[in-house]
């Protein structure tokens, strides 16, 4: 089997055309669900961070408008004087309730008269073609990880809203004590990144090789028991595990615990989509930022990875359990918003890297020691306002994808990035430590 068939899943451009549609169904369905709602939820901003779901509704279709209709199928803008207003780098999120956005019914048509003409195009398109937005599709899977990438960012702001009601949960497998906690992975060299995965992006490229000693890592994300430890022997007091930086963003903010954690007597709570429940103790935690996993890490006499030492943990393949997509069954991961949390620790042994390593893909994007920065050779494509621009020593870098990620957006090789203060994505992290 290519990396082309196993990731795309089936062989030929028909069979490939078949399946862009029916993931551009699915997706679309996604964002629907999200924003069934009434129109003062979806044109509200819930969190100065966060702009109003009806912008992300917007912007979702006007990406598809820029990329697949004029860049590949070569037609003329449908709603030019709009432009400007989804462009994400022209306002900041903050600014956004004040413009003039599209509201939700014109929003709605607007995506939909898009989504019309992008099916004319996927029709005609040749994916065989060699220009490389053409060859394998690649269009269709920017709009489409564009899109989830999207409705994630919606869910965050679903949970910020404290809205009950609109965001569903499914059922999960049980945890299992790890007998063996960590994990021990020998030296030696790696390849990282891609050329091959034909929907990933820019700056998982190119693949290039890496030496690393021998180091160990934690076979299951920090749980909420866990951290609850260094919570109660007087962590978020005690400045010897924090960077100076993230000592003094704790202390101006009154950061003493994961967001949305609260304290009753000797119960903690959690709210989770307008939901209060105890916080349960086998779950990884997440919301928190990445100086608070970092001070954990040092707390517990670790630290975190590298984004090299988390990807080499999954043993080389497009997913750490081999090639096999997990978007038909649950059994490798907790992808795609089957539920509204991250599964207990232990749930997923058949999710397993050959190494022994668990739960890297799926329930908590994973917190790195890393700055996100361009691998040696790395190409700009399509476009700069996706990875180049946000490269440098200001965001550190996320792997492995949530339980809110779509299975479309993510791999062992995908990368997310953040500012190291958020919280509000649903983040938490494993520790490494070197060899002695
Ligand atoms: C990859 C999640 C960091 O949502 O901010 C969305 C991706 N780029 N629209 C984000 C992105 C353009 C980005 N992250
Ligand atoms: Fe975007």
């Amino acid at each position: 089997m290519t990396d082309l068939d196993a990731v795309l899943g089936n062989a030929g451009p028909t069979g490939l055309k078949e399946r862009i549609a029916a993931e551009l169904a699915a997706v679309r369905e996604r964002s629907l669900a999200y924003t069934d709602a009434d129109d003062d939820m979806l044109v509200r901003q819930h969190s100065s961070l966060m702009s109003p779901l009806v912008w992300d509704l917007a912007h979702v279709g006007n990406y598809e408008e820029l990329w697949v209709l004029r860049e590949v199928g070569g037609i003329e803008p449908l709603r030019p004087e709009i432009d400007h207003l989804y462009d994400a780098f022209r306002y900041p999120r903050k600014d956004r309730p004040t413009l003039p956005l599209l509201g939700p019914a014109e929003a709605r048509k607007y995506i939909s008269g898009v989504r019309g003409r992008v099916l004319d195009v996927l029709d005609r398109v040749d994916l065989t073609d060699p220009d490389p937005l053409r060859s394998r599709g690649y269009v269709f899977g920017l709009v489409l990880q564009h899109e989830h990438q999207h409705d994630e960012t919606m869910l965050a702001t679903l949970q910020l809203s404290r809205r009950p009601g609109l965001v569903r949960d499914g059922e999960l497998p049980p945890g299992r004590p790890a007998a063996e906690p960590e994990v021990h992975i020998p030296a030696g060299v790696f390849r990282m990144g891609t050329d091959t995965t034909p929907w990933a992006y820019d700056n998982e490229r190119p693949a290039h090789r890496i030496y690393l000693p021998g180091y160990w890592i934690d076979r299951h994300p920090v749980t909420n028991g866990a951290y609850l430890e260094f919570v109660e022997d007087g962590g978020y007091r005690d400045p010897r595990w924090w960077l100076p930086q993230g000592w003094e963003w704790a202390e101006r903010n009154g950061v003493e615990a994961p967001l949305f954690w609260t304290r009753d007597g000797d119960t903690w709570w959690r709210v989770r989509f307008g939901r209060e429940e105890p916080v349960p103790p086998d779950e990884p935690v997440q919301h928190v930022s990445w100086f608070e996993a970092d001070a954990y890490a040092r707390w517990a006499g670790k630290r975190l990875p590298t984004e090299a030492e988390w990807e080499k943990a999954c043993g080389g393949r497009t997913y750490p359990w081999g090639e096999a997509d997990p978007g038909h069954l649950g059994r490798w991961a907790n992808l795609g918003h089957r539920a509204a949390r991250p599964a207990p620790a232990g749930a997923f042994p058949d999710g397993a890297s050959p190494y022994g390593v668990e739960q890297l893909i799926g329930d908590v994007w994973e917190w790195t020691d890393s700055w996100f920065q361009p691998y040696p050779g790395y190409r700009c494509f399509p476009y700069e306002e996706y990875s180049k621009v946000f490269f440098g020593e200001t965001y550190r870098v996320l792997r492995g994808g949530s339980w809110a990620t779509h299975p479309s957006a993510v791999r062992t090789t995908f990368r997310n990035w953040d500012y190291p203060i958020r919280r509000q994505i649903f983040a938490g992290f494993r520790c490494a430590r070197s060899e002695e």
